[in-house]
């Protein structure tokens, strides 16, 4: 499934999961491989790094438009209809979409060349502190389109007072040679699903579709234009992290007075915003307390399944968590719709680890990070749990030339989304040349680990030093925490690497930044161990070739932390 919910009503979609006939470079052998997956999953895969193709036969049964979406290939996909090129695409966490016309009724080929090797051409996916796997890794699936469709739509909510008002901004499509003209209508129902599963009171009943209002546009031939509607809304119900109220909306587009397309989407009415040193919900100051979570499962690669997907969630609300950061990308959209229901509060980032300048001037970084930033704000900008987007984890903030590329970035966010903070987790400790870019500072704190401080006395020196380098009256982030543990490995001298070490800093890290008030979260790192690049050195520092940071295992088998993490995130900071 592509999303926790059914995003169409009137268009045709056909879920392209299931089995795939796969062929890799340079191996006579033929296989079947499951969608989503990653090619690691096979023995014969473990750790390949090349090119693989992923093929199957798929049965048109009217024949007209067709939309072909991915919602993650990892990492570069080259997409063929019928031996004809129709799509490529680098990155492996956010999804993309192409529309072929005229497809007769009938059975046609579909393949997809997947490439997960590293070199000039992959600025981004790297040897790295985490894995680049291979394969159609997240969902895909193929729609019927009519000549006039509905690409995307947003939605922004707005409150004056405590009356919530909606803004839908539409992009309509035309494929066909001539103008026409279209009505757009738009309706709000209330989303029964949620934790309790009961209405709750006071709210809109799910029956009652509340209207947007209509409106008609002219969409130029073989163009698109942007179709608004706007609603008050006094009855509905905000989102938080304590009460997490979604509603469905539905835009219903019409053609010559018929109903020809049709886009679902789950929303949420919450404003962020932040006010002096706090980031604040709905008006109200929150503490943002998670963990960094990477997708990557023992058996599942980054092909994360959604029963895992909500073992984790449910994993890390026993620990009474509210927070969470998709470190280091965008994350896959199911688990968005996870927060959305759950009422975890979200810092998403673009895909960007440790690279330093050098690696920032790789040709093709820029545009690479520029289209990670557009895809992930594009489909991932009406997920109400979302409030913070980052940028550029740990990447080369101390330079100049950098720091004109940090500049680039938050400027591109700001442009395509105005109502969200702007942040990016560094580690260039008294020498960061762009805390004044952000809205938010952020910093990744080792203290007890790679740095043998006091926790407490190095992160006073630590905010004193942001608030006179950029970061005054700004938020603070302690978006990273940890020490590494070997699940099993218990000691008596509490010595590093020891489930023992990694509980006992947790506990004095979480004591220190919970209960300082120049701090409005932090992010332990993180929830689980993951696999890590052999290539790059990385094997040298990460027993087992794992991260082994987590507070639980790749199997999500708890280490003594879990409890500390439970008890500290209980204790501390409510709001
Ligand atoms: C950095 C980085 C993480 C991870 C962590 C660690 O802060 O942002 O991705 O590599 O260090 O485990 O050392």
């Amino acid at each position: 499934m592509v999303r926790l919910f059914d995003r169409h009503r009137i268009r045709n979609v056909k879920e392209l999961d299931g089995m795939w006939d796969f062929s890799m470079e340079g191996v006579e052998k033929r296989y079947r491989l499951p969608v989503p997956g990653c090619w690691e999953q096979h023995p014969d895969f473990l750790s390949h790094r090349g090119k693989g193709c992923y093929s199957r036969e798929v049965y048109v049964e009217k024949a007209g438009n067709l939309r072909l979406e991915f919602k993650g290939v990892s990492h570069t996909a080259d997409v063929f209809w019928d031996g004809r090129q129709i799509a490529r695409h680098y990155n492996a966490f956010t999804p993309f979409s192409t529309v072929i016309r005229h497809v007769e009724k009938g059975s046609h080929r579909l393949e997809v060349y997947v490439d997960n090797t590293f070199g000039e051409h992959s600025a981004l996916h790297i040897p790295n502190d985490y894995y680049t796997y291979g394969g159609i890794t997240r969902p895909a699936a193929m729609e019927s389109l009519s000549d006039v469709y509905i690409k995307e739509m947003h939605f922004t909510p707005s409150r004056v007072g405590d009356v919530w008002s909606g803004r839908v901004e539409a992009v309509v499509c035309n494929l066909s040679d001539r103008a026409v003209f279209v009505a757009l209508e738009g309706s709000l129902k209330s989303w029964q699903g949620g934790a309790s599963g009961e209405p709750e009171e006071h709210d809109t009943p799910a029956e009652a579709d509340q209207p947007f209002c209509c409106a008609e546009a002219e969409i130029p031939a073989e163009g698109e234009a942007v179709v608004v509607l706007e609603g008050v809304f006094p009855g509905v119900l905000a989102w938080s992290h304590q009460a997490p109220k979604l509603y469905l909306l539905q835009a219903t587009l019409l053609w010559e007075g018929e109903p020809v397309d049709d886009l679902i989407d789950r929303v949420g009415f919450r404003v962020v915003e932040i006010r002096g040193t706090r980031l604040l919900l709905n008006g109200q100051p929150v503490y943002l307390k998670g963990f960094n979570r990477h997708e990557d499962y023992a058996v599942d690669g980054c092909a994360v399944s959604l029963q895992h997907m909500v073992q984790d969630m449910d994993l890390m609300q026993d620990m009474n968590v509210n927070a969470l950061r998709t470190c280091h990308y965008p994350n896959d959209e199911r688990f968005l719709d996870l927060c959305d229901e759950r009422g975890i509060m979200v810092w998403e980032e673009n895909h960007a680890r440790g690279f330093d300048l050098e690696k920032m001037q790789n040709p093709n970084f820029e545009k690479q990070c520029e289209d990670c930033i557009r895809e992930m704000i594009q489909n991932h900008y009406n997920h109400p749990s979302i409030v913070i987007w980052g940028i550029l984890n740990e990447c080369a903030s101390e330079e100049p030339e950098a720091r004109e590329m940090y500049r680039r970035q938050y400027e591109q966010i700001r442009k395509l989304d105005a109502t969200r903070p702007t942040t990016s987790a560094t580690c260039r400790h008294f020498t960061d040349i762009c805390l004044d870019l952000s809205d938010v500072v952020s910093f990744n704190m080792y203290s007890g680990w790679y740095q043998d401080c006091s926790v407490d006395e190095r992160n006073k020196q630590e905010i004193e030093w942001i608030r006179r380098s950029g970061g005054e009256g700004k938020p603070i982030i302690v978006s990273e925490l940890g020490a590494a543990a070997v699940y099993g490995y218990r000691d008596r001298s509490r010595c590093k690497w020891s489930e023992e070490y990694q509980a006992d800093l947790i506990r004095k890290s979480l004591e220190v930044y919970m209960q300082d008030e120049n701090i409005t979260g932090v992010f332990i790192w993180q929830f689980a161990d993951c696999r890590v690049t052999e290539e790059g050195g990385w094997f040298a520092s990460r027993a087992r070739c794992h991260n082994n940071k987590g507070i639980v295992d790749e199997y999500r088998r708890p280490k003594e932390a879990y409890d500390v993490v439970k008890e500290c995130f209980a204790r501390y900071r409510q709001e």
